[in-house]
């Protein structure tokens, strides 16, 4: 499968300004997506855990399957897992930040991580303000910047992605909302590679209709079941898969862990259905 890349300027940039920093801090939170803890790693995190202690954390527990979680929390060292829209676990990650406090001086850190897995969430809720801007598009979070309260002087960064990933890595995150949809060649390839992946690992649960042999078939069903027709009874196959990966990566059609710390990697799912190498800045 050719390799896709999502790399604009504010993630070089962002990564630069973060090793400029990281010796001014006294710890590195990590966050990842509960659903997929390998996939969702931040591609930084191996060389900045060199430098300063990380705590992880795992955002969306809401979302993700209960079992599978806990082996992901039993196998990661200093790993908690969060409901950062309902401010549930957050306590534990305080106090294991706090941890690291100097005592003539608030303690310093930063949160990293790949696009929209909660990162500037995390920080409104560590600081008990909504000064970082938060929404569900990946990228929203465009600079380094530094935020102070209860004791915590916090650095906001950017969402930062690989541009050497594997191939298929960005097909795993459009699925979460991690990656555009655009960089693995559109919400129908995307929402078909998703419907190929959970038949390969008996999710079928989380689609909503009779799955078909043939997956394009399936999210044809997809798309009438959720009102994304054409003149002459067709299907609006890429809305489809638009409407098919938002409802699945909202949790609409359950929790799910798409991967186990065991060897399970959604990214051993690969898929020859992905668009030409390009790269979007
Ligand atoms: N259900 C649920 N939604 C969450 C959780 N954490 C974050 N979100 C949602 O995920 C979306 C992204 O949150 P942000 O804090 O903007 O993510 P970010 O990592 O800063 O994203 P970028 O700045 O784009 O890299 C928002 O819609 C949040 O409400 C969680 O634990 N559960
Ligand atoms: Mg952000």
């Amino acid at each position: 499968m050719p390799r896709t890349v999502w790399y604009p300027g504010h993630m070089a940039k962002g990564t630069r300004k973060l090793y400029e920093l990281v010796n001014k801090l006294d710890v590195i939170v990590e966050v990842r997506d509960a659903r997929a803890p390998a996939s969702t790693s931040s591609p930084l995190i191996k060389s900045l855990a060199k430098i300063k202690p990380v705590i992880h954390v795992l955002s969306h527990k809401d979302l993700a399957d209960d079992e599978k979680l806990k082996l992901w929390l039993n196998s990661l060292k200093f790993t908690y897992a969060a409901d950062l829209r309902k401010r549930e676990g957050l306590a534990s990650v305080k106090k294991a930040i706090m941890k690291f406090k100097p005592s003539h001086r608030e303690v310093r850190l930063a949160v990293v991580g790949i696009p929209n897995v909660g990162k500037s969430l995390l920080l409104n809720s560590l600081i008990g303000k909504s000064n970082a801007s938060v929404g569900n598009i990946p990228g929203v979070t465009k600079s380094v910047s530094w935020y102070k309260n209860e004791g915590m002087l916090i650095v906001d960064s950017p969402g930062i992605l690989d541009p050497h990933a594997e191939a298929g890595a960005h097909l795993i995150l459009s699925w979460l909302g991690c990656a555009k949809a655009e960089v693995v060649g559109g919400y129908e390839n995307a929402a078909i590679s998703l419907i190929k992946f959970l038949c390969s690992r008996e999710l079928v649960s989380l689609i909503p209709v009779e799955v078909d042999e043939i997956p394009a078939l399936t999210l044809e069903a997809i798309g009438r079941k959720m009102g994304c027709l054409i003149s002459g009874g067709r299907v609006n196959m890429e809305l489809a898969g638009q409407k098919f990966i938002e409802a699945f990566s909202s949790g609409k059609f359950g929790r799910v862990c798409l991967e186990t710390p065991e060897g399970e990697r959604a990214i051993d799912f690969h898929d020859d259905n992905v668009c030409d190498e390009e790269v979007l800045i």
